[in-house]
């Protein structure tokens, strides 16, 4: 088997800074649990920026350069920033930090969905900030919007024109056909980097015989020109990334999906929860890869070759 990736991802746009105190949403401390987490083992940083005043998921450009420089002057790792955003942005706004920052890679989601974030409102009554409980309530209406066109856009003005490569985000079986739709349109090259992204309210559930059949369709659709990792959001996280670990591919921890480090104990940092998958994937006799193995691994252009 080969090397594999553990990729962090730190922030996102799920969670909301009531759930966690740890969950960093100033630039110094997605700055800080980044170069931890990448410390710890991280090769990939999969990164959101936030509102620095009230924490509250942006795309722009100086949010992301709050923190940028600080990572990578700290760190030799893969800068993934989010083309997801938040499903609340238009794809413009998701696109704007991105595309200044020319980071190697970028993530790109392969479906217009539902993204239900509702159920996390839970018993809370007190919220740190006014948007928050609305920003999930009214998920409950939301269209996290991947139209093939907006996907093509993607592909040509980060990919094409920048030279990013992706981290195709998959969350059900439907979106392996429409990223085979795009090797067969000559958009997307081998090698492929697949999330299997798992456990989000509209998209596939977080069990093992979907990982299976996941994985068994992209063999049919891909053979060797690709590879596969796993985010399984919530609790299935380490239980995910372990048998994912074991059937070959790579994984996706990160406070961005799960908040817990264990049953109802809050990770208190990203690091934290790099160090426990790490145990795990070496446990199951894999070995982790640096940056630059992932880069060779990934076919991508290169830390020299950014714009921050
Ligand atoms: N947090 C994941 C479920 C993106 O950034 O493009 C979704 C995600 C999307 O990572
Ligand atoms: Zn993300």
């Amino acid at each position: 088997m080969s090397k594999i990736i553990i990729s962090c991802a730190v922030t996102g746009s799920i969670h909301t800074p009531s759930m966690s105190p740890y969950l960093p949403v100033t630039p110094q401390a997605i700055a800080e649990q980044a170069i931890a987490a990448a410390r710890a083992g991280a090769a990939i940083l999969h990164l959101h920026a936030r509102n620095p005043a009230d924490g509250r998921p942006s795309a722009q450009l100086e949010d992301f350069m709050a923190f940028l420089p600080a990572i990578r002057e700290e760190t030799d790792a893969v800068i993934n920033l989010s083309t997801g955003g938040s499903a609340v942005m238009s794809l413009d706004q998701r696109l704007a930090g991105p595309m200044a920052a020319e980071p190697e890679m970028c993530s790109l989601n392969m479906g217009t969905m539902n993204f239900a974030l509702y159920p996390m409102l839970g018993k809370r009554t007190e919220w740190l900030h006014d948007w928050e409980e609305p920003f999930l309530r009214d998920s409950d209406d939301l269209v996290f919007k991947n139209t093939p066109r907006d996907i093509a856009t993607v592909l040509e003005l980060l990919g094409r024109e920048r030279g990013a490569r992706f981290e195709f985000e998959c969350y059900d079986l439907s979106h392996l056909t429409m990223l085979r739709h795009f090797v067969d349109r000559g958009l997307v090259q081998a090698p492929i980097f697949i999330q299997f992204v798992m456990g989000v309210l509209g998209g596939v559930a977080a069990e093992p015989e979907h990982l299976a059949y996941l994985k068994q369709t992209a063999d049919g659709l891909f053979g060797d020109d690709y590879m596969f990792s796993v985010l399984a959001a919530g609790r299935q996280q380490m239980p995910m990334a372990g048998l994912c670990a074991t059937m070959g591919g790579h994984v996706r921890v990160g406070l961005e999906d799960n908040l817990y480090i264990a049953r109802g104990e809050l990770a208190k940092s990203n690091a934290e929860q790099v160090e426990k998958v790490r145990e795990i994937v070496e446990a199951a006799g894999r070995v982790v890869a640096t940056p630059d193995e992932t880069r060779a691994m990934l076919g991508l252009k290169g830390k020299d070759k950014v714009g921050f």
